[in-house]
């Protein structure tokens, strides 16, 4: 068998392969050179240290949502992320959001509700149940993933602070700093990320605040210490490291759709039948499945129409995409 040991000078497998197979040409170089021996090949495939916080979370519950299917392994879900904060490419996170501090954090409760404040994001989680929710993750990028997340129902604890009858969106602002997050350094995009939901949609009972995943605290580049998990929309909306949410009465401005307005909607739900203007919706490759293994159908709402279709009944989904 004739092995090729890459010098460092050569282009890295990101450079060279579409970003949804780089992580799948790691796992195969990884299981060849499992396969062989000598310390030529290991170092191949260097053994890496786990990504998690190991901060087990106390009192999870499983929640009222569950997908059946096999769950991406935690390597996958915490080494193969989209947080442009700490670079573009899927494994910058990974490498580069350990130094962020996720504690204390404030989490600030504005606009249009009853009490206002700004208060410890361990508070706010501390009064809901921590729930298990297995979601589909479904990537824009055409790529999926099935994440236990560990978090509280967003409706529940938006009730908490009492919107008013002018709270018609939510308006959810990430972490601005540069000092910490050195890809904010550069405008790929406008910092700090802003996301939003119809008042409906935050309040559907899918709609989650995830703080953790497996079991444990979430890894910094998941989004610790608190993220939204939107499930039936494309990843982009279930934004990371939160500090603020708003409650507005006019829809809010959102990061993707900002950059690319003709490519990214506000609503962004999963579709099939609406391709990106650049590539198509219609399948999915589900991460660790492997590079060989068949793509899936991408489902209406990522498989959660029965749940969510109701929220969009008259509305042209091919419009207001
Ligand atoms: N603040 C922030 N949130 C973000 C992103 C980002 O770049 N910055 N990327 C989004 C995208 S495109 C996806 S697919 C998901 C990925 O979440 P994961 O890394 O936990 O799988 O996070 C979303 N949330
Ligand atoms: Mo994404």
């Amino acid at each position: 068998m004739l092995v090729r040991v890459p010098k460092a000078s050569d282009p890295r497998p990101s450079e060279i392969t579409p970003k949804a197979l780089y992580l799948e040409r790691r796992r195969f170089l990884a299981a060849s050179a499992a396969a062989l021996t000598g310390a030529a090949l290991a170092a191949l495939a260097p053994p890496v240290a786990r990504a998690g916080t190991g901060r087990k979370l106390e009192g999870v519950v499983p929640g009222p949502y569950r997908t059946e299917e096999p769950q991406t392994a935690y390597e996958d879900i915490t080494r193969y992320n989209n947080f442009y904060e700490f670079g573009l490419d899927k494994g910058d996170p990974a490498k580069h959001a350990g130094s962020l501090r996720t504690r204390p954090w404030g989490l600030t409760i504005a606009g249009h509700c009853e009490r206002p404040g700004t208060y410890d994001v361990d508070d706010i989680v501390r009064g809901s149940r921590l729930e298990e929710r297995v979601y589909r993750l479904r990537c824009v990028e055409a790529w999926s993933m099935v994440v236990p997340w560990v978090g509280v129902p967003l409706g529940e604890v938006l009730r908490r602070y009492q919107p008013t009858s002018q709270a018609k969106y939510v308006a959810f602002t990430t972490l601005h700093d540069p000092g910490q997050m050195p890809g904010q350094r550069r405008n790929t995009l406008d910092w700090p990320y802003v996301e939003g939901l119809r008042i409906d949609e935050a309040m559907h009972p899918l709609s989650i605040l995830a703080v953790g995943l497996y079991g444990e605290a979430l890894p910094n580049q998941n989004g610790a210490p608190i993220r939204l998990v939107v499930p039936w929309k494309y990843g982009f909306k279930s934004i990371k490291s939160i500090v603020k949410i708003e409650l507005t009465e006019a829809e809010p401005p959102t990061s993707w759709n900002r950059q690319a307005p003709s490519e990214y909607g506000f609503y962004a739900n999963v579709n099939p039948n609406v391709d990106h203007p650049r590539w198509s919706q219609k399948k999915e490759r589900r991460i660790g499945e492997g590079l060989f293994a068949p793509k899936r159908p991408t489902l209406l709402f990522n498989g959660y129409a029965e749940e969510v279709a109701s929220l969009y009944a008259g509305m042209d989904l091919a419009k207001q995409y």
